[in-house]
């Protein structure tokens, strides 16, 4: 792999200059906000690098990612004080903890506390919670795991763990942080606002505290007033595109559509244009949109795949963004046609700093083998996803706000589940609440829209499988966790012999998991640049009893653009 030189500081920096460019040249819409939020992340990054106090241990604040910047405030030190003396009288939950537990706990959590340091937030978080087995009474263990979480991502942990310290002790200043960010994360960012108040009002002079307080308070009011202007978006948006008036320059030596026909000639041209890290005109990408637009929204929310007796078919997981990876599976796969035939399970954008370049692919090839090409929506084909992880900034720095727009509203069209050969079930995410969800029920969802907080769609969307048995609370804070049996009830009900579905990264690119009924695939090798696993995508044989074979590989090299790069600054106020 190549490495990394450029920092998050960079590609926002010049994010933020493309946008101003922009503004001066095009008088397109950027959102204020959007604007005052990062000039003020650069302003944070610029100052010099602080020692940040992340309960007992010391982190230097680094660029490495996002979540890495902009730390819990610099110590809080009445709190912390106050809380030693807290920690020495807490045995509120059950039998008293014994002395030599307590020291065992202590020495625990100073081992998960190394592991954090290093960034090996799976092993931290594996000893906190030996920490809090042994004594479950220390507000700071749940704080620390609650901080562990929000890193790898387990919104609905965090969250869980930060309410578990605020329960023992609710003067525990920085569990009112974890609480906050997993808000964020979430989405729910006037809970969040409450929680920056509540530190705000306790530390009144807390500037950390404050800053995170103004800026939570400035997506409040962006979301509100977003909402007060958003009278008929979905309308709007196809109102104001006129294709007709985008003129080209005559310097433009990019792919082009011949009277908005997606030919083979064409994708190829923009497979190498891509490649080349050049440009699409916008006017044929929004030209692209449309035509994909129209095509989805003839299909059902259950698309019904048939694959012919010994004829090869094969579904990848999740891309997003990584272009050159994708390539490689082109590579390694072969390109689409009709004989060589893909279904795309959702999450083809967002975090990678190419979405727009695999999204626009995907798309053309759907255009190009309409009854050949699937393509199934992830939890991150949504507005809000793509306003945190990147997709949303790419889009505005590539073309414009409203092909941003557009996105949403092709993404809304999006089928929601694919079954194969009727034995096969296909979905990003996973499983439901309710044991009672028929193929039907799936069929019958009236999907263009945004995905809910539950019920059917969401929990297609957002949903794990889990080893035990029964249902638990999703980790993601998010649709549901199912067990063995939830799945083995499901397919029995509905005739099926296995589900796939993606949504997590695994080491070698997929897993098998409940007695071979739930595999996952993964098809973005070496996730984010950090997570040094294999992608995967599965081939199926038609005819046969439609036995999975997985294929691995590493990633490949990419142009030096990190992935996040557009990504929201609200990640600054973790
Ligand atoms: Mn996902």
């Amino acid at each position: 792999m190549e490495k990394e030189v450029k920092t998050n500081r960079d590609c926002t920096e010049k994010n933020l200059e493309r946008e101003r460019e922009r503004e001066a040249k095009n008088g397109e819409r950027f959102s204020n906000f959007g604007k005052l939020f990062l000039e003020r992340w650069i302003e944070k990054q610029q100052e010099p690098s602080v020692i940040t106090e992340v309960e007992d241990w010391k982190m230097v604040a680094n660029d490495r990612e996002m979540a890495d910047i902009g730390n819990t405030p610099n110590a809080v030190p009445e709190i912390e004080n106050s809380y030693q003396t807290n920690e020495s009288q807490t045995e509120m939950n059950g039998a008293p903890v014994s002395p030599d537990d307590k020291q065992k706990a202590d020495q625990l959590k100073e081992k998960a506390n190394e592991f954090f340091k290093k960034e090996d937030y799976n092993q931290a978080i594996t000893f906190y919670t030996q920490a809090i087995d042994l004594d479950p009474t220390v507000a700071a263990y749940y704080g620390n795991r609650s901080f562990a979480y929000l890193r790898t991502e387990c919104f609905g942990y965090a969250l869980a763990d930060a309410n578990k310290a605020l329960e023992i002790d609710p003067k525990y200043i920085k569990a009112y942080y974890r609480r906050a960010s997993s808000y964020m994360a979430l989405g729910k960012f006037k809970l969040a606002l409450k929680d920056f108040e509540t530190v705000t009002k306790v530390h009144p002079s807390d500037k950390d505290a404050k800053a995170k307080y103004t800026e939570c308070n400035k997506i409040v009011k962006r979301i509100a007033f977003e909402k007060a202007i958003a009278v008929d978006d979905q309308k709007s948006v196809l109102d104001s595109i006129d294709i007709e008036t985008m003129a080209i320059d005559d310097d433009y030596d990019g792919p082009r559509l011949e009277n908005g026909v997606v030919t083979l000639q064409f994708v190829k041209d923009l497979l190498k244009t891509f490649k080349e890290q050049k440009k699409l005109h916008r006017k044929y990408a929004y030209q692209i949109l449309l035509n994909v637009r129209e095509i989805f929204m003839k299909q059902p929310s259950l698309v019904d795949i048939v694959i012919p007796d010994g004829k090869k078919f094969t579904v990848c997981g999740d891309i997003h963004g990584q272009y050159y990876d994708l390539l490689n599976i082109f590579e390694l796969n072969g390109i689409p046609s009709e004989s060589n035939p893909y279904l795309f399970n959702g999450d083809f954008v967002d975090r990678g700093s190419f979405s727009v370049e695999c999204i626009l692919v995907l798309f053309s090839f759907k255009l190009l083998y309409p009854d050949h090409f699937y393509m199934a929506r992830g939890n991150h084909e949504s507005a809000t996803m793509n306003q945190m992880y990147g997709f949303e900034g790419e889009v505005k720095s590539k073309f414009t706000a409203q092909m941003a727009d557009l996105f949403t509203e092709v993404f809304n069209w999006l089928p929601l589940a694919h079954c194969i050969n009727n034995k096969i079930l296909v979905m990003h995410g996973g499983l439901f609440k309710d044991d009672n969800v028929t193929l039907d029920d799936i069929r019958k969802i009236d999907r263009h829209r945004q995905p809910p907080e539950e019920g059917v769609m969401c929990e297609l969307l957002w949903s794990d499988p889990q080893p035990q048995c029964g249902r638990s609370q999703s980790k993601r804070g998010v649709g549901t966790q199912f067990g063995p049996d939830v799945t083995k009830r499901f397919l029995q009900k509905n005739k099926l012999d296995y589900i796939i579905r993606s949504h997590e990264v695994k080491n070698e690119g997929y897993e098998v998991s409940h007695d071979g009924k739930c595999i996952t695939v993964f098809s973005a090798p070496n996730y984010c640049d950090t997570m040094g696993n294999k992608g995967a995508f599965i081939t199926l044989i038609g005819g046969t009893n439609l036995q999975p074979k997985f294929i691995s590989y590493e990633a490949v090299p990419h142009p030096s653009v990190k992935p996040m790069a557009y990504a929201s600054s609200i990640f600054g106020l973790f």
